[in-house]
């Protein structure tokens, strides 16, 4: 761990030079390199806050117990921020562990905890539910796994959203695509959450893109940058998936969007469980991530 305080990071290199940087805050993921650490694969705006102040503008901001803002009145989220308090609260890094595979290719784990007892106390006021949840984020050579558990440490059951809120770092947006998600029903919310299914295997970004494709039934997304496939966003135990680019006026709107041009360099393709609620009872548990594989 370097830093102090809520600026805390801890940082993880592999032998062949791959590293990733994990702030406390959110156990938000700011920087993952491959190709022997020459290559950052996730995009941070220049104004991100990586201090602890608020929620981190790139990296892999964790997104739970909501997804968005929270329904308007009624249900146990609805005082809580929009994306819930997981992204802004200070976890507790719970350890490393290192592993060589047979092909002697190493792996390292960090895992980050969070429970109840960690949260404000406006968060707890506003989803007063004992919960206990373990992000793990494995590094490979080629690929960064992301894996969240959570438990119910309570007496009643709840239900909650989870989703991996990822900025990919990627060339240039006119000639980058997503794909494998052709014929998927989606939620267009720049189109007042209209339902549509997906007619493109390739799905270019011309304008603010901001959906949430349901139930997808093959688990790998792939962005293409310039006809070649660049990263592959594997899913586990989680069904839909977000395609953001906040485009121009909306990348100008964002005080910590830097620089305002910044939408040409980054593209969020994020996996969770966002369509309607996961349900835990007393003591169970959840599991779900991603593995990203960086195919430069
Ligand atoms: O994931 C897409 C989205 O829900 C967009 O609607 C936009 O709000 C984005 O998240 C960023 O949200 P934030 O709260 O981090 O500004």
């Amino acid at each position: 761990i370097t830093g102090s305080g809520a600026g805390s990071k801890v940082t993880a290199t592999l032998p062949s030079g791959e590293s990733i940087e994990v702030l406390l805050y959110g156990a938000t993921v700011i920087s993952w390199k491959s190709n022997g650490g020459k290559t950052e694969n996730l995009w941070l705006s220049e104004k991100a806050a990586v201090d602890g102040s608020k929620a981190v503008r790139g990296g892999i901001p964790v997104v739970f117990p909501v997804f968005g803002p929270p329904p308007k009145s009624g249900h146990p989220t609805s005082s809580l921020p929009q994306h819930g308090f997981a992204r802004s609260s200070r976890w507790e890094f719970l350890g490393k562990s290192t592993s060589e595979d047979a092909l002697d290719s190493s792996s390292v784990k960090l895992d980050f905890g969070l429970y109840t007892s960690g949260i404000s106390e406006d968060a707890k006021k506003a989803w007063p539910l004992d919960f206990g949840l373990v992000y793990s984020v494995t590094l490979s050579k080629d690929s960064l796994q992301t894996v969240i558990n959570v438990r119910n440490e309570g007496e009643q059951s709840f239900e909650f959203q989870f989703l991996l809120h990822t900025y990919f770092k990627i060339k240039d947006i006119t000639k980058t695509s997503v794909k494998g998600l052709l014929g998927v029903e989606y939620i267009d919310k720049v189109l007042n959450a209209s339902s549509h299914q997906e007619s493109n295997s390739a799905i270019a970004i011309t304008g603010e893109v901001d959906r949430v494709y349901k139930s997808i039934p093959q688990d790998t997304t792939t962005i293409v940058e310039a006809d070649s496939p660049r990263f592959d966003v594997v899913r586990d135990n989680l069904s839909d998936t977000v395609v953001w680019n906040p485009w121009i006026e909306k990348a100008k709107g964002m005080g910590d969007f830097s620089p305002d041009d910044g939408y040409k360099n980054m593209i969020c393709v994020e996996v969770g469980a966002v369509n309607g609620w996961q349900k835990l009872e007393k003591g169970e548990v959840f599991e779900g991530g991603q593995t990203i594989k960086s195919l430069l």
